[in-house]
């Protein structure tokens, strides 16, 4: 039998008593609650799993998620009053005196309501480090999940030219890709979808608006589906009607940095290793310093996990390890450029978990 992930967790929590992963309620969750509970369901307000030392779990919740938390990993305790909560509370951290909490997710209500309703005196400690550390490298079934919604999001990414003619606005098309995702089998989007035509391309977060495609426009789509809660994350960008001599140089030069970073990414490899080899193409090109972000991220249950694949990242990357790879080109007033896959590291190199042509195509 391996491990569970609770147990993984406890291994890289030193010096921790416990671990609190605090759901408190819509938008407070915490991805991390699904991760050590292994549940692919339920909603979890009001909701709690607490790891102790030698890996054990007590998941805590309130009736309505009685029947889904079964379904999980863990002793489940059902509490139907605050008395009940209290008392399961109380005895899962007996004897703890040094706490750890998810400070990046969790809210600082929640982890005053538990000191305060179980009036237990304990240190409270950020294990975000520990629980980053674990999450990031993937088991089979985590890559599985990410193998099938990078599969669905890359369909839609080969559609992407039957969705696009002269009028279409930015909004029309990124609803019908959600709805094309969902279609097959995305149970939701990984984040918002981007689609920014023509100059709009130029801001790397923008959001879809009413502009209208043009011919001879960039088009630039960021997007991602979930499938079992995990996350892919792609970019496509193609242009309608042949381009200007600007955008058509930048997209082989992003073209060109994407793979000059992929050939970086391997088990053992600096993080940032990825990142400065991206850059160095597009710095050396006439398109210096307009690559305004870091190369790539982790993904996982969520679209941004802490893996930073930026110039200054001191983190080692590991057989397990999902990334992004995503570099651009962005010019204010004219049009921007990305090209992004999602990457599983591998022993002796990467694997492309997207597929889409990335050639330069004209719609
Ligand atoms: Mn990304």
């Amino acid at each position: 039998m391996g491990k569970t992930r609770a147990e993984r967790l406890m291994e890289n929590a030193d010096g921790f008593d416990a671990i609190v992963i605090a759901n408190d309620g819509e938008p407070f969750l915490d991805s991390s609650f699904w991760y050590v509970t292994e549940q692919k369901s339920g909603c979890f307000e009001n909701s709690y799993a607490v790891i102790r030392k030698d890996g054990s779990m007590d998941v805590i919740v309130n009736i309505l998620e009685e029947e889904t938390a079964r379904t999980g990993k863990g002793n489940v305790r059902v509490y139907h009053d605050r008395d009940e909560f209290v008392s399961y509370f109380k005895e899962a951290l007996n004897g703890c005196t040094k706490v750890g909490f998810n400070t990046h997710s969790v809210s600082y209500a929640a982890v005053m309501g538990i000191k305060k309703l179980t009036g237990l005196e304990f240190e409270v400690t950020d294990a975000s480090e520990p629980l980053a550390r674990t999450y990031a490298i993937k088991d089979a079934a985590e890559i599985e999940a990410t193998r099938k919604a990078c599969a669905i999001s890359s369909k839609v990414a080969k559609e992407i030219p039957d969705y696009l003619s002269e009028g279409v606005s930015e909004k029309e098309v990124a609803a019908r890709m959600d709805a094309r995702m969902r279609e097959l089998g995305g149970t939701g989007n990984a984040f918002d979808t981007i689609a920014a035509f023509g100059a709009n391309a130029s801001q790397p977060h923008y959001m879809p608006g009413d502009y209208r495609l043009r011919m001879h426009d960039v088009a630039l789509f960021d997007f991602g589906t979930k499938y079992d809660r995990y996350c892919s994350d792609m970019t496509r960008t193609v242009f309608l009607g042949e381009p200007s001599d600007v955008m058509k140089r930048a997209y082989e030069v992003v073209l060109e940095a994407q793979q000059a970073g992929i050939d970086e990414y391997r088990a053992g490899a600096k993080a940032n290793a990825a990142d400065l080899a991206a850059r160095k193409v597009i710095d050396e090109s006439e398109f210096k310093g307009k690559f305004i972000h870091s190369f790539g991220h982790g993904i996982g249950m969520d679209v941004h996990q802490p893996i930073h694949v930026s110039p200054k990242s001191e983190q080692v990357l590991s057989a397990g390890n999902i990334v992004s790879a995503e570099p651009g080109i962005y010019i204010p007033g004219v049009g921007g450029i990305r090209i992004e896959d999602t990457i599983l590291i591998t022993e002796d190199g990467c694997e492309r978990l997207t597929d889409f042509p990335h050639e330069l195509t004209i719609v």
